[in-house]
């Protein structure tokens, strides 16, 4: 098992170049009325990409299989069997099959990736993943010519997993997305935060990772990856289809039908913390503004 939990801070595709950029200009034109001194500056350049503590990252979650509580997948999530650990890769692919979790280290390069990572509830954090491109699993296993969406799926375990008794979902819990998007070298799958293995609350031991979409697209602990040539079917959609669309990108000017994602709240800032301004992709709009060119990104919510 080829577990290499490199440090890789440095990658221009993990920093949000345009909140940087903006930052930036709002703090060059108060330190040029004197407002502020060097320590402020430097603060204010690292401050859209520093992580949030593990402790706010592993205990405060997203997992209604492990009940819908903020802290219940902390609580629950220990009973879900993470080892041994398959993946069946199918549809559209040259090579389908059970992928094992060791088949899958074996051959993928993991690497960390620092993301603002934004929920559709309007809270935000910033999670040091650890993880490979999913491009390079689509690689081995081979999409073949006529693909155009993947489809995942999350294990459904009810002995496992106490949440699932109720009907909150039509389980098991499936995402998608379209070709190009899980090809972008953006979309990773994690199997760590803070180099160490990825907890069960939050998707162990392999997760989706889409940092310019709501974070209910990122689907967790998946068992079946499927390439097909229609758009799959998502969870959230098919609970309330005028709430949810497929694409579900990070829009700060397309509000949810129930509350404004004009902004967002910081998870971990403490009870008084400031509500920041949500970014177009969620500050990825240079690297993937381009995948929806002349697309009306209010119709495609
Ligand atoms: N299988 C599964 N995946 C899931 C969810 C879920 O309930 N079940 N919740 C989603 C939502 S709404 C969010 S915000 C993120 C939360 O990820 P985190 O707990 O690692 O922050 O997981 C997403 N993936
Ligand atoms: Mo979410």
């Amino acid at each position: 098992m080829a577990h290499r939990w490199k440090n890789d801070l440095t990658r221009a595709d993990a920093t949000p170049y345009d909140a940087f950029m903006n930052r930036r200009q709002v703090m060059g034109g108060a330190l040029g009325l004197g407002l502020i001194g060097a320590a402020g500056m430097a603060r204010a350049q690292r401050a859209p990409l520093e992580p949030n503590s593990y402790e706010d990252i592993t205990q405060y979650n997203n997992y209604y299989e492990f009940g819908t509580g903020k802290s219940d997948p902390a609580r629950n999530a220990h009973t879900l069997t993470t080892d041994p650990w398959t993946v069946v890769i199918d549809g559209m692919v040259d090579n389908p099959g059970d992928y094992s979790m060791a088949q899958i280290f074996e051959a993928m390069t993991i690497e960390e990736r620092i993301y603002r990572f934004r929920c559709v509830e309007a809270w935000s954090m910033v999670i040091p993943w650890n993880g490979f491109e999913l491009a390079d699993l689509l690689n081995l296993a081979g999409v073949q010519q006529g693909g155009k969406y993947v489809a995942f799926e999350t294990a459904l375990r009810p002995d496992e997993m106490p949440g699932v008794r109720f009907p909150v979902l039509d389980w098991p819990y499936v995402e998608g997305l379209r070709l190009d998007e899980a090809m972008h070298p953006l979309t990773i799958m994690a199997t760590g935060i803070y180099d160490k293995p990825i907890p069960n609350q939050n998707g162990a031991p392999m997760r989706l990772v889409v940092p310019w979409k709501y974070g209910f697209k990122s689907i967790k602990s998946i068992v079946r990856i499927t390439v097909t040539d229609q758009e799959p079917p998502t969870s959230w959609n098919k609970a309330n289809a005028r709430e949810y669309g497929f694409y579900s990108n990070v829009n700060p000017e397309v509000d949810h039908p129930r509350w404004s994602q004009a902004t967002e709240r910081p998870v971990g800032g403490g009870l008084f913390a400031k509500r920041q301004p949500t970014l177009m992709f969620n500050g990825y709009e240079s690297e993937v503004a381009s995948l929806y060119e002349g697309m009306d990104l209010r119709a495609n919510f």
